[in-house]
């Protein structure tokens, strides 16, 4: 009689976390080879006399310079850079009502996952603080199969159909003629393809704002970018919007800050990101979901089906229905982040996809990619790829396989195996694809609902506050002043036109070129006759499905979202900011202790920096300093408490790092503390521009409390006019 399959989880009982193929540390143990020969000398090669050739049978040498040859393997195409780390989701809210997935179906039910931030044109080796969008990828073990979730830190994306994901990414990388620059996309190639491309502007605007250049992971939302479906046990779907929202609010790099970063701490974001959980800091998002019936698939002005578009929080509220927190770091960057593979198709039953035509591409690049990069079909037995649930299926040989199957069954239908493994029927929760109802023509071309691309991109502008305004027509400004082909900016001009005639103004007045009107001029990739600059690839065929039924009028944008600014959407926090106080033996300790309490109990954390490192004199006190003032840049600190003065140094070297330090952190909008004895030292390194009271100069004398205060402000974009003059 055949075995009938359990109705039960599908969980293997015996795993709740990501499974491991560990090797303990090597203590006590001989060195061997890879066949568990002992090895007597690894120190030298097997030699015809002390000195003569080295022997070609010498195993051990071979052994180990083969293994060395082949450490490496391709980083991905794509967000190459990249760090990770593990944790737990939360389910908070009962979602059972709209899926069927056992990870949002249960309050209190936790699924372990594993999370890779990244960025996207850089190279594994380039720097976390480059302008560019950040990757947020989850993978989700759960008891019913791998669901990963990969998405970004921006809502939308630069193109609409994965077609042109190739060009876009030929694009951005280095030139092909120089290979530079690296992990930029300040230069021709980028802008020449995104002054072709109108449909790119909206994710432009994003990508020219601070979201580019988070301060840190831990500081970012992450979102799925597609309309994805729930489905739930009778079938029924409901589109869905996924939105992950950090505990500790969104903040951003000054760019000169991460330019600088770039240099002095490539691994800014990774370390920040690593050392926090190390301490106990474990970072914290809220899942969240815009949930959308499938009656109202056309009630909006824009497609749900159009990733250059987002759906407004003031139209569609979002629900927090978990929480995640990562809290390990992995124990081998390479075996467990660089080993790991994340999949939009890597989907569980009550989630499924709709026909975004970059989606529909996606489902194909990710197995594709991984075939190179792993080297075969097999990646899914790679310990961090490993589901919970049990994989059973008739999948065989290939590249590096490690399941060792037994019996004589390889095929389904069969007899021998006693039939086994069965179908899952779709009370037995196994996947089952929403019944959509689909027809149409077949046509290579684009919907005429995916035609507007300017409405969000000035929606998104007019949201912003004043400082993050400033600091987009900065970014425009900064990278196309590095394109060396005066019609790229022109046209680039042109497209901000159709955004806000104010910023393109600007930025021309900053390029020094001629405004022009912004032709407008209707085309066929703009049905609603939406200005278009001239020059444009308008060769899209648009194809107007007369059989998809839109309602005449459809809900309009809003006129502002606050949502999608991050200094409108930020609570003040000064948890786990990280704050350096510039000490000598001349430090008043007294005031070092007040205000490193008030920091700590905040939250946030103090280092101390001086000439040198180590156990020191600082006024009666002794203390041990981790940082030395010579290699320590304040780049890398949220605000600086200045406790020397400029008799404080037996070496001049030390005065300039100091008055370089503070003249940075001000310039850079931090908050900065005078103590009793820096005023001197203050007031030279900012050109006497703190001598009078600014925004975030925290006074000798007042209380520790205004200084934590001031800190949770994260920067004070308010000085930014008063310090221009100030050089970096
Ligand atoms: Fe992609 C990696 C996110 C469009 C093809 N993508 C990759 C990663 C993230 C994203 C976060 C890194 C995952 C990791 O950490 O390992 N990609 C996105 C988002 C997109 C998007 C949010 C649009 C909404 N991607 C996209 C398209 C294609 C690809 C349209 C191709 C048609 N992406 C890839 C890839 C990568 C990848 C080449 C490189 C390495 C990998 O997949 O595993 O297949």
């Amino acid at each position: 009689m055949a075995k009938t399959p359990s109705k039960s989880s599908q969980k293997n009982p015996k795993q709740t976390q990501p499974p491991r193929t560990d090797m303990p540390a090597l203590e006590g143990d001989y060195l061997t080879t890879n066949q568990g020969t002992r090895i007597s000398n690894n120190h030298d090669s097997l030699k015809a006399g002390p000195r003569g050739p080295s022997l070609l049978e010498d195993f051990v040498l071979r052994e180990k310079i083969t293994s060395f040859d082949h450490e490496r393997i391709p980083e991905r195409a794509v967000h190459a850079r990249g760090a990770g780390a593990f944790g737990y989701f939360e389910c908070t809210k009962d979602m059972s009502k709209f899926t069927e997935a056992g990870l949002f179906g249960k309050p209190g039910k936790k699924t372990p996952v594993l999370v890779r931030f990244s960025t996207v044109a850089g190279s594994r080796g380039s720097a976390d603080t480059a302008r560019d969008v950040r990757g947020f990828a989850v993978k989700f073990y759960s008891d019913e199969g791998n669901y990963d979730l990969v998405g970004n830190n921006m809502p939308v994306f630069f193109i609409q159909d994965a077609m042109k994901f190739p060009d876009l990414v030929h694009a951005v990388k280095p030139e092909q003629h120089n290979e530079i620059p690296q992990a930029s996309s300040a230069h021709d190639t980028f802008w020449d393809f995104i002054s072709l491309m109108p449909e790119s502007t909206h994710m432009i605007f994003w990508a020219m704002s601070d979201r580019a250049i988070p301060r840190s992971y831990r500081m970012m939302e992450g979102f799925g970018v597609h309309t994805f479906r729930f489905v739930n046990q009778k079938g029924e779907g409901t589109f869905v919007k996924f939105h992950w929202k950090p505990k500790l609010g969104l903040h951003g790099l000054v760019w000169e800050e991460a330019q600088m970063i770039s240099g002095m701490d490539p691994d800014f974001h990774r370390r920040d990101l690593f050392e926090n959980i190390e301490q106990g800091n474990a970072p914290e998002w809220e899942l969240g979901v815009q949930l959308i019936p499938e009656a109202d698939e056309h009630k909006y002005a824009f497609d749900l089906l159009d990733p250059t578009k987002l759906v407004p929080e003031e139209l569609v509220p979002v629900t927090v229905i978990g929480r995640m927190v990562l809290d390990r770091n992995p124990d081998n960057y390479f075996s467990e982040i660089e080993q790991a593979v994340f999949h939009p198709g890597h989907l569980v039953p009550g989630i499924d996809l709709t026909n975004d035509p970059l989606l529909q591409g996606r489902l194909f690049s990710y197995t594709d990619t991984q075939i190179t990069r792993l080297g075969g079909p097999n990646f899914h037995e790679l310990p961090v790829n490993r589901p919970l649930a049990d994989v059973n299926n008739h999948q065989r040989d290939g590249f590096g396989r490690h399941t060792i199957p037994k019996g004589r069954v390889a095929y389904e239908p069969n007899s021998i195996g006693k039939g086994c493994p069965f179908h899952a029927g779709a009370k037995m929760k196994s996947f089952v694809h929403f019944t959509e109802r689909v027809e149409g023509h077949k046509v290579r071309a684009r919907s005429e609902s995916f035609g507007d691309h300017f409405s969000q991109a000035k929606l998104f502008y007019d949201s912003q506050s004043a400082p993050e305004q400033e600091h987009i027509r900065k970014a425009f400004t900064f990278e196309l002043s590095k394109v060396e082909i005066p019609a790229i900016r022109q046209r680039m001009v042109e497209t901000l036109m159709l955004v806000n005639k104010e910023l393109a103004g600007a930025v021309a007045t900053a390029l020094n070129l001629k405004v022009t009107k912004g032709t407008e001029q209707p085309s066929p990739a703009n049905p609603d006759n939406s200005p278009v600059p001239p020059n444009r690839a308008t060769d899209t065929a648009i194809y107007d499905d007369e059989a998809i039924q839109r309602p005449k009028t459809r809900v309009p944008l809003p006129k502002k979202s606050p949502a999608l600014s991050m200094v409108l959407s930020s609570e003040p926090s000064a948890e786990t900011r990280k704050v350096a106080f510039i000490i000598s033996a001349n430090t008043p300790a007294g005031e070092v202790t007040a205000l490193k309490k008030a920091i700590e109990d905040a939250g946030g954390a103090v280092e101390l920096i001086a000439p040198e490192v180590g156990e020191q004199k600082m006024g009666g006190a002794k203390v041990n300093v981790p940082k030395a003032l010579n290699s320590t840049p304040s780049v890398v600190y949220d605000g600086v408490a200045v406790f020397v003065d400029d008799k404080s140094f037996a070496n001049p070297e030390d005065l300039g790092h100091a008055l370089k330090f503070v003249a940075q952190s001000f310039k850079h909008c931090k908050t900065v503390a005078v103590s009793s004895i820096s005023k001197k030292l203050v007031s030279l390194a900012t050109m006497g521009l703190a001598d009078k009271a600014a925004p975030g100069l925290v006074p000798a004398g007042a209380k520790p409390k205004a200084f934590v205060e001031a800190l949770s402000q994260h920067r004070h974009w308010e000085r930014a006019a008063l310090v221009k003059s100030l050089p970096a």
